[in-house]
């Protein structure tokens, strides 16, 4: 697990803000540089310049604030990796229980049933169009809410009202300001 070496501070607040909002898992080791915990010889060993932020990343010993935002931005494939195998972790449980029960609670259409139904229409967006060979259960369960008349009702409000379907710059900007952040 990634270590940062941190004090409430502007520079290590960088560091912190990136792996927050890129939602990688780490430690917090704190350094109380009003207490002089930069200067210990065990935090110089990692960062020889005796500022927060350091963070250490398995062998990696890394320091200054911009050096290691540069750092985080290359751990690109593990976020993916991370949320590929979440995503796929996820949709097996939901197969698990759609292959012993016709409907996620048993054997009727429930609330359950119409939530899980909002996210797998994603499911080949998300996963890939080779997903559903992965997920029988969830593809036959899909089918037949999708042949429901009330689903067909939804389907065709998306035909009603011309809404967007690129997911271009314009479009990640407006779902995801929080993005801009990371530009710098
Ligand atoms: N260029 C360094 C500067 C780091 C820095 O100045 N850190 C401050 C906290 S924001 C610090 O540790 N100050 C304690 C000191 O200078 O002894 C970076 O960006 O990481």
């Amino acid at each position: 697990m990634l270590k940062l070496y941190d004090h409430p501070a502007p520079n290590p607040a960088k560091v912190a803000l990136f792996l927050e909002e890129a939602g990688l898992p780490y430690e917090v080791v704190p350094v109380d540089i009003r207490k002089s915990e930069q200067h210990l010889p065990a935090f110089a060993a990692i960062n020889p310049n005796a500022k927060a932020p350091a963070l250490v990343d398995g062998d990696a010993d890394l320091f200054d604030s911009n050096a290691i935002l540069l750092y985080l931005a290359e751990t690109l494939p593990y976020a993916v990796n991370r949320y590929d195998f979440e995503a796929w972790r996820h949709w097996r449980i939901v197969e698990a229980q759609l292959s012993r029960h016709a409907f996620m609670l048993g054997d009727c259409y429930t609330l359950v049933d119409m939530a899980v139904w909002g996210w797998a229409r994603a499911v080949p967006f998300v996963l890939g169009t080779e997903a559903w060979q992965e997920l029988p259960s969830v593809k036959r369960w899909f089918d037949l809410l999708n042949a429901r008349p009330a689903a067909h009702r939804v389907d065709a409000l998306k035909v009603k009202y011309s809404f967007k379907a690129e997911v271009d710059d314009e479009a990640r900007r407006a779902m995801f300001p929080q993005n801009a952040r990371l530009l710098g």
